[in-house]
């Protein structure tokens, strides 16, 4: 079997998304996912002018060598674009893989360890009551657990909301240069704590409850947070910090028994390695469209496993369909996994261009056995919706400080 053709296809039914099609010569062909959230177009380029010309003509079924030749063979290791690039052509070769062989991949990864995925939904609330609002929502839509983001008062939106806005922080729409948002965390700090004492009030220990610091604070600053919220029993503290020093995570655990997780913008190994065998965290959030696909991500589960330290990949929605059930196939296996993030399955029109292989079920996703990853990509639908630029927002101190967003 040969690789013919790579196409590379970028849509935006409601956000961008970065497509990989690999096709081969007998027909059979995979999809993988490739975006990276407001920087689409470098990982396009990479993919067309780097990456397409070297593979054409190379047996698909060479997974491994295909991810080593890819990471080691282009000398300049790691980084978003080229981990994002690799992780569409990963995944696309383990769709081919399983397509081939009849079987879904957590077959080709060892078999299921599990018949059902939990996850975590998200309330995002302008206040309390409102959060708490969207909460009970969820918890009548099945979830058990469930990640709570309020509005800060006296600030004007912040990670996870957007003041005056009911739609979710992060949907983007035309956005020409980035928005700004204002950020304190003094008054963050006064404030978290408050809404989870008022969410255990509300529903005692019957929901888990979870929360996204987005990387806004200092390693005290977090142990504090930590803390403060051990009464309410959080099933994880994500990003409490920024990781690129690993050991900012060692004064954070050191002072306090909130379970700590993190990784959404790792791309490899690398930047969890001192995270992992310091038992630093509990949960390893790194996403397989963002590390390189599938085969980093399996070693990368096993390797945790030895230190104690679970799998709750990040799944917001500027990951593709494909990228949510290259998760979900590596869920069923991972026999180290914790939880899943996922917020839905989209609206219409993304539906009309996707079609996922999961369905939600009680708080939980159950992954059907397609062969290969499953997901239905429609090209021709794809084409009504092209790229729009786009930026996440950054944040800014009140004195005009950049910040971390
Ligand atoms: C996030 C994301 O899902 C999460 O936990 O932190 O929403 C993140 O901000 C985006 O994926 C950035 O593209
Ligand atoms: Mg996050």
């Amino acid at each position: 079997m040969k690789i013919v053709d790579i196409k590379i296809f970028v849509s935006n039914p409601g956000r961008n998304f970065v497509t990989v099609k690999i096709e081969t010569d007998e027909g059979v062909f995979g999809l993988g996912d490739a975006t990276l959230n407001g920087r689409e177009l470098a990982v396009v380029a990479y993919l067309e002018e780097h990456i397409k010309p070297c593979l054409i003509g190379r047996d698909p079924h060479k997974i491994e060598d295909i991810w080593q030749y890819l990471y080691k063979g282009c000398y300049w290791r790691r980084g978003p674009i080229t981990m994002t690039a690799i992780a569409g052509i990963d995944m696309a070769l383990w769709d081919i893989k399983g397509k081939v062989a009849g079987l879904p991949v957590y077959d080709l990864l060892g078999g299921k360890s599990r018949e059902k995925i939990r996850v975590y939904g998200h309330a995002n609330g302008q206040d309390i009551d409102d959060t708490l609002h969207h909460l009970d929502h969820l918890i009548s839509e099945g979830y058990n657990a469930v990640r709570l983001q309020c509005a800060i008062p006296g600030l004007e939106g912040t990670y996870g909301t957007l003041a005056g806005k009911k739609d979710y922080f992060e949907l983007q729409s035309d956005r020409p240069l980035p928005p700004e948002q204002l950020w304190d965390t003094k008054a963050y700090l006064d404030f978290v704590p408050e809404l989870f004492k008022k969410a255990r009030e509300k529903y005692g220990n019957s929901v888990d409850l979870l929360h996204d610091t987005h990387s806004r604070l200092t390693p005290i600053e977090a142990a504090r947070l930590g803390k403060m919220l051990e009464p309410y029993n959080l099933l994880f503290l994500e990003d409490s910090v920024t990781a690129e020093n690993q050991t900012g995570y060692k004064y954070v655990r050191e002072h306090t028994t909130t379970p700590l997780a993190v990784g959404e913008i790792f791309n490899s190994i690398w930047d969890a390695k001192e995270l992992i065998e310091n038992q630093y965290i509990d949960y390893l959030r790194t996403a397989a469209t963002h590390a390189g696909g599938i085969t980093p991500m399996r070693r990368m589960a096993d390797f945790a496993s030895l230190y104690h330290v679970r799998t709750a990949p990040h799944g917001p929605p500027d990951i593709s369909p494909i990228g949510h059930a290259a998760h979900a196939h590596l869920n069923s296996w991972t026999p180290n996994f914790g939880i899943q993030e996922f917020i839905g399955f989209g609206g219409e029109a993304l539906n009309s261009v996707f079609k996922y292989p999961m369905t939600f079920e009680h708080g939980h996703l159950i992954v059907n056995d397609t062969p290969g990853l499953g997901v239905e990509f429609d090209e021709k639908a794809a084409e009504q919706y092209p790229y729009k630029r786009s930026y996440l927002p950054v944040s800014r101190l009140k004195d005009g400080t950049l910040w971390n967003w």
